[in-house]
């Protein structure tokens, strides 16, 4: 936890950025594994920056250690020799460099926040990044500090047989006591935070790959012995990963072993560790009993990110934690484009913009919004987030758009070439853009830097007049940004992608003397207008296709116009999209309608949406099962508390119902004969095609349930007792909980029965009562943390019950009367006193309250205020702070 003075924190500026005075050489680490402790023996070699003032301070950083002993070139030091403040421990003899040696005491068992070194189900693991390692042994813990590394371990044989660290193992025997040591020593320079040390009984599952230029890597999937059945399709994934990134990125692996461990106690997804990866259970194992398509595309795409990072991440690292996003967005648009090609480009895409118009955009909108490159922050944990990730990965993308696939290429070459050992800065991958393209350096990072550092969603307003007598199109496209405090917005480099849709389909129009369906425009400007000629007839502007930049679009289409380009869009992405245009129109108009007291029974005629589906998605089935599957999920009440500015879920609800019903009832024939096909219950095949097979049947078996619930229940229940994978298991069981068809407690029941020795099942097990859309859930959650199998200690198990419940099922945690915040508020306390990152995550639930209606605003601040007046840790603090302000 970060010591707090006062009650004031301490907030770190950008702006204050130092290089460090001294360089470190190498690393030499002996770690002794004992019973109750560990003890941490550093040996470091500094040099002084050749910039550093003669008397410069060595300044290293230390949080929870008890410090035994302290060396500069083998003499021994005491406390008046050194300054030691918060975390910051300060020399002045360091002269022009020298060694130093220390040696500290730390407590992996009472570990319980995961950061740091920790133990948990008896396996040792490290999780450094952000700033963990300096609760292992005092050090510059900070990314632009990078040293080889040698480690070694020494523990007791029967209960740790496997000892891993990074790099190649060099060394390993038996020691006194029935101990045993391995040496491995890691050549690439590397900064503290991808440091790992894993130590336990792990059973491995071994291959190879060969690289481009011939060389033998050794692959390592580490787990429980019982899980090693679940390890094939991350090894897999592995593999097509590695040959990716040499083919569309030209970046070989470096090491002779990549390592992969699970651990079951974990706060993320996933750490890229250099050559030993570190992952949460959840995003490695997959077995088609065990796991849902999601499940294993999950794994697929979160392996493929972590592998990615070794260049983009370790090879080139960040200069500091304002950085973050060079390497997390570029990894990110890095996996994306990679799942992009292993299964369907269109569902990926629409998949991913969907995540990110429902929830970056709220984290834009709301009181938790920062630039994709902060000026500022308290606490770092606190800035893995969404705009880091998702928004980064979208500019990524819109340079990739802008410059080309071949020009993006050029650039990232220059990069990983330039910066390669070292740690950089946004600006040193935008000018390795413009650089290698031939771009005026300076004006082209000046204009891309600004959609690091201005926060929130810009507003692209479209208007258009087609004139008739000269078949001529003049397009305005108008950009406008809110403004966030100390930042003066100014426009964005917007690349519009954007097609014209006639009465029968795409029409060709020219663009400045160039033929073509779709073009390309960079909207620089706050305002510009473009003129397209040989506009044969008034087109309906298929806009942003493939959502070319991550804005908010204002255009005055009809339902008439989005429903034409829902059926006639050779865009695939675009006509997801209009659907999810029309769709929440529709409900939004709904729900007013509801407010204001009518609520006639709606027709399927009444909706436009409706009648655009019942033409063409029974074709769309057969031709494009996966895309079809999508059109009928409508926006959820996440995505919709976005697009109103009161928020009212029940009202949502009831409104989404009604509109689901308009859609399905035209369809129910084609629903039923998409059902009889019973792909999902044939055994389980790992393809786009089969994929596609099994959703468009989960979607028509939760349409179903709405049409007739006692024929979906008995559909539901003979997928049960005959499902074939957890993919059929899981849909049927989600029907029958979420739309409390008869059978459905029994299902429970039974479920559970069946699965209670598979911890990841049940986490799904949890998380599905968790987040039914029901008012009697919060009851359920109640019940459900008092569950045998319920345990505080397991940051899956908490995010499956407490995080379902308040991020995913705003039914229930909107309570009125505020008893869904009361419980979260509980939770929040038991959870900050052990686990900081956890509990900041979840309190970012809070974030939604200037959305709500009035009543409800006063319970969350009422929730707030309470909260505040606890202790609590730096991280929730900052966070609930945030959400206040
Ligand atoms: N760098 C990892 C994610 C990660 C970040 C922080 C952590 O602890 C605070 C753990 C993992 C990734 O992007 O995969
Ligand atoms: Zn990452």
């Amino acid at each position: 936890m970060k010591t707090e003075v006062g009650l004031t924190a301490i907030t770190i500026y950008l702006k204050d950025y130092q290089a460090p005075h001294y360089a470190l050489e190498h690393t030499d680490l002996h770690v002794e594994l004992l019973s109750d402790c560990a003890e941490v023996s550093a040996t470091l070699r500094f040099k002084r920056a050749a910039s550093a003032p003669k008397d410069a301070a060595l300044t290293l950083l230390g949080a929870d250690l008890e410090l035994l002993s302290v060396a500069w070139n083998d003499q021994p030091l005491s406390a008046d020799d050194w300054q030691w403040q918060g975390e910051t421990w300060q020399f002045n003899g360091a002269g022009e460099g020298g060694v130093l040696s220390t040696k500290v005491r730390i407590y992996p068992d009472k570990n319980l926040a995961l950061e740091g070194l920790y133990r948990s189900h008896g396996l040792y693991c490290t999780q450094c990044e952000a700033e963990g390692f300096r609760k292992i042994t005092l050090f510059p813990d900070r990314p632009d500090v990078l040293s080889t590394f040698r480690t070694t371990i020494v523990a007791d044989q029967a209960s740790c047989p496997v000892l891993l660290s990074n790099g190649n193992c060099v060394a390993s025997g038996k020691a006194e006591n029935g101990r045993h040591f391995a040496t491995w020593e890691d050549p690439h320079p590397k900064p503290s935070y991808l440091f790992a040390l894993v130590a336990g009984d792990l059973a491995v599952l071994r291959d190879s790959f060969t690289t481009a230029s011939g060389r033998e890597v050794a692959l390592e999937i580490y787990t429980a012995e019982v899980d090693q059945d679940k390890c094939d399709h991350a090894m897999r994934s592995l593999q097509t990963a590695m040959r990716w990134d040499e083919q569309r990125y030209g970046c070989e692996y470096d090491l002779d072993r990549y390592m992969i461990v699970a651990v079951s106690h974990f706060n993320m997804g996933a750490m890229e560790n250099k050559g030993l990866n570190v992952f949460n259970t959840s995003c490695v194992l997959a077995h088609p009993a065990t796991t849902t398509d999601a499940g294993f595309q999950r794994v697929e795409a979160v392996v493929a990110h972590e592998y990615f990072h070794n260049w983009s991440g370790n090879r080139v690292t960040c200069r500091d934690w304002f950085q973050l996003c060079l390497k997390e967005g570029f990894t990110v648009f890095r996996d994306q484009q990679f799942s992009a090609e292993q299964l369907s480009p269109v569902v990926q895409r629409l998949e991913d913009v969907a995540f990110l118009q429902t929830h970056q955009f709220a984290e834009d909108a709301g009181p938790l919004a920062h630039a994709v490159r902060p000026e500022s922050f308290v606490e770092i944990n606190n800035f893995y987030t969404l705009t880091i990730y998702e928004k980064g990965a979208e500019i990524a993308r819109m340079l990739h758009t802008f410059l080309g696939a071949e020009g993006f290429r050029r650039g990232s070459d220059h990069y990983f070439k330039t910066y390669d050992g070292q740690a950089a800065i946004v600006e040193d991958f935008l000018s390795s853009m413009a650089i290698a393209n031939g771009l005026a350096v300076d004006t082209f990072v000046c204009q891309w830097l600004r959609w690091y550092r201005q926060p929130g969603t810009p507003v692209v307003r479209v208007t258009s007049a087609w004139h008739a007598d000269s078949k001529t199109l003049s397009l305005t496209l108008t950009q406008s940004q809110t403004s966030h405090a100390g930042v003066t917005p100014e426009p964005l480099p917007i690349p519009v992608r954007l097609g014209f849709i006639g009465e029968t389909g795409e029409l060709t129009t020219t663009l400045a003397s160039v033929s073509a369906s779709s073009h390309q425009l960079l909207l620089e400007k706050a305002e510009q207008t473009w003129h397209f000629s040989q506009v044969e007839q008034a087109p309906v502007l298929s806009l942003f296709r493939d959502f070319s930049a991550p804005v908010r679009v204002q255009a005055a289409l009809s339902d008439e116009d989005l429903a034409r380009l829902i059926r006639l869009d050779s865009n695939s992405f675009n006509r997801w999209s209009a659907t999810y245009t029309l769709a929440t129109r529709e409900i939004l108009a709904l729900a007013e309608q509801y407010r204001r007291g009518d609520v006639r029974a709606r027709q399927p005629q009444d909706s436009a949406l409706a009648g655009a589906l019942a033409a063409m998605w029974p074709a769309l089935a057969t031709s494009d099962p996966a895309l079809a599957s999508k059109l009928l999920q409508l926006p959820n009440l996440a995505y919709l508390s976005d697009q109103v500015s009161c928020y009212d879920p029940a009202a949502l609800q009831r409104a989404r119902e009604a509109l689901l019903l308009q859609v399905l009832t035209p369809l129910e024939g084609s629903l039923q004969s998409i059902l009889a096909n019973e792909h999902m219950l044939t055994p389980y095949v790992y393809s786009a095609a089969a994929m596609a097979a099994r959703s468009l049947e989960a979607v028509a078996l939760d349409a179903l349930a709405r049409l007739q619930p006692e024929a979906a229940a008995t559909m539901a229940q003979r997928w049960l007792s005959v499902a074939p994978h957890m993919s059929a298991e899981q849909a049927a069981l989600t029907t029958l909980v979420h739309q409390q068809l008869p059978g459905a407690d029994a299902a429970v029941q039974a479920f559970y029965a069946r699965w209670q020795h598979e911890p990841l099942v049940l986490d799904q097990w949890f998380a599905t009562q968790a987040s039914a859309p029901h008012a009697s859930a919060r009851n359920t959650v109640e019940a459900l943390l008092q569950h045998d199998d319920f345990d505080a200690a397991v940051p899956n198990r908490v995010r499956a019950v407490v995080g379902q419940f308040a991020s995913n099922n705003p039914v229930a945690f909107h309570d009125m009367a505020g008893k869904g915040y009361d419980l979260l508020a509980q939770q929040l306390l038991l959870i900050d006193a052990r686990n900081p990152q956890l509990a900041s995550r979840l309190a970012g639930a809070l974030g939604i309250w200037p959305k709500l209606d009035p009543a409800r605003q006063a319970c969350v601040l009422k929730t707030l205020d309470a909260l505040l007046n606890e202790s609590l840790s730096s991280d929730t603090r900052e966070t609930l702070t945030r959400i206040r302000a």
